[in-house]
């Protein structure tokens, strides 16, 4: 089976891989821009782009929208983390960071797939965001996110490390689970 991955983000598309890859599932990155709303959920945004999609794409395909939580920052970026990110970048989440002692933050993932109707899996990973970025594995955030009960950060993990533990391993995992049972 082939499953069309539509992002821009070619970090996303390489875990989906991996993680597909032993389940005899093949997934391929569709490029197509789609419009991003501004929403109080992930699910809100996720599933307004799937739907906007549907009416372009004639094959079943999914997308994923993720972001970075911070307790201390009231759940800030979240929503905004991709603005965030292009802007401020990591060095800026850093200094927003500076001088406080809460770290704790969480990533969420939420993938939405389409065939012929909306289907939404979401995975989360608490842990914290640490003090100077450490590995050059992963992409975004990853090198200040420290996930609980580990020493290293998600940049100092191998892509399969990262897909056991994170957020869009664990949406991964609902979703291939979802597909083995829907697709018999
Ligand atoms: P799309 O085209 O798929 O939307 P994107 O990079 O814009 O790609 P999002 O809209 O989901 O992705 O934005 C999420 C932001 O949070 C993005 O800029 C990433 O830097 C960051 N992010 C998401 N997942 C991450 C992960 O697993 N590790 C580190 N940073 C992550
Ligand atoms: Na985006």
């Amino acid at each position: 089976m082939r499953l069309a991955f539509i992002t821009s983000n070619p970090g996303k598309v390489e875990e989906a891989r991996k993680y597909f890859e032993p389940l005899g599932v093949e997934v391929y990155q569709l490029k197509v821009e789609y419009p991003e709303i501004q929403a109080d959920t992930l699910e809100e945004v996720a599933l307004f782009g799937l739907e906007w999609l549907s009416r372009k794409i004639d094959e079943p395909f999914f997308l994923d929208d993720s972001g970075l939580f911070v307790e201390a920052l009231k759940g800030f970026p979240g929503v905004y983390s991709a603005y965030v990110y292009k802007t401020l970048g990591v060095d800026g989440l850093l200094k927003l960071m500076e001088g406080v002692e809460n770290r704790r933050a969480y990533f969420k993932s939420v993938i939405a797939y389409w065939d012929g109707e909306a289907h939404i899996f979401t995975g989360i990973v608490e842990g914290e965001i640490i003090h100077e970025k450490r590995g050059n594995m992963g992409f975004g955030f990853d090198p200040v996110f420290k996930p609980s009960g580990f020493d290293r950060t998600f940049a100092e993990m191998t892509t399969t490390e990262k897909n056991k533990i994170s957020h869009r391993g664990l949406a991964l995992k609902a979703f291939s689970e979802w597909l083995k049972e829907n697709l018999k």
